[in-house]
């Protein structure tokens, strides 16, 4: 297994594969892709002509891997301890399946429309997809508070890739909308997840990029 991932370090999805991996001690290899040159972009959109990193390449296997939560099930197969991350269990393993997708579909992906609709040039705003991304928001944050009252991680108290896909999502989220104080079990679990090494050390990593965060418009 020879492992190397096109991604970047500020970018969230590569941020929950760059967990998984710290989480496992896998050792690889990286691109940084800077989609905003035009060499950079052309030779990864023929790798990946969707364009969205994480892709991880195994370059022993010949394989190329596409979608943060195919990418982490991949590590999870190859690793020792890979287990942690996705459990052989079925039931458990459908749990943290079920868990990474709640936080990239509705965590994640709102939050994606928020910061992104602050990029969109003058007159191209959708305050209401933007306005829908925060009532979507809303619900989840409920939904996971109401999870994670007495859980220490989203499945069976290990930490897991749902916890990977949580990281970066939640932490995006919480700030363009934070977490209200009536929900003290996801505030509780967005600190947990803010002091776990491996993701400390993604955010590390991440910090040279800060700027990159766009500020707040008038939505
Ligand atoms: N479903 C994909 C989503 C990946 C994604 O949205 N990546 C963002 C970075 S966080 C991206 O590549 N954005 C660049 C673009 O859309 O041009 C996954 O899970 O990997």
């Amino acid at each position: 297994m020879n492992l190397h991932l096109y991604c970047h370090p500020f970018a969230s999805y590569c941020q929950k594969v760059l967990s998984a991996l710290y989480e496992t001690g896998t050792p690889f290899s990286s691109t940084v892709v800077d989609l905003g040159d035009e060499t950079a972009r052309t030779d990864f959109y023929a790798i990946w002509p969707i364009g969205k990193f994480p892709v991880l390449a195994d370059r022993t296997a010949g394989q190329m891997i596409p979608e943060s939560s195919i990418i982490i099930e991949y590590i999870a197969s190859q690793v020792k301890g890979g287990d942690a991350l996705l459990p052989r269990e079925p039931g458990l393993a459908l749990q943290v399946r079920l868990w990474d997708r709640f936080f990239d579909h509705y965590i994640h992906e709102p939050m994606q429309k928020i910061v992104t609709d602050r990029i969109r040039p003058p007159g191209q705003h959708d305050p209401h997809g933007v306005a829908q991304a925060r009532r979507s928001l809303a619900t989840a944050y409920g939904i996971v508070d109401r999870h994670m009252a007495g859980r220490l991680w989203a499945v069976n108290d290990r930490f897991s890739m749902a916890d990977c896909a949580a990281s970066p999502s939640l932490y995006y989220a919480a700030r363009v909308a934070p977490i209200p104080d009536s929900l003290p079990s996801l505030q509780a679990y967005h600190r947990r997840l803010l002091e776990r090494p491996s993701f400390v050390r993604v955010l590390k990593e991440a910090e040279p990029y800060a700027h990159f965060f766009p500020k707040e418009n008038s939505e």
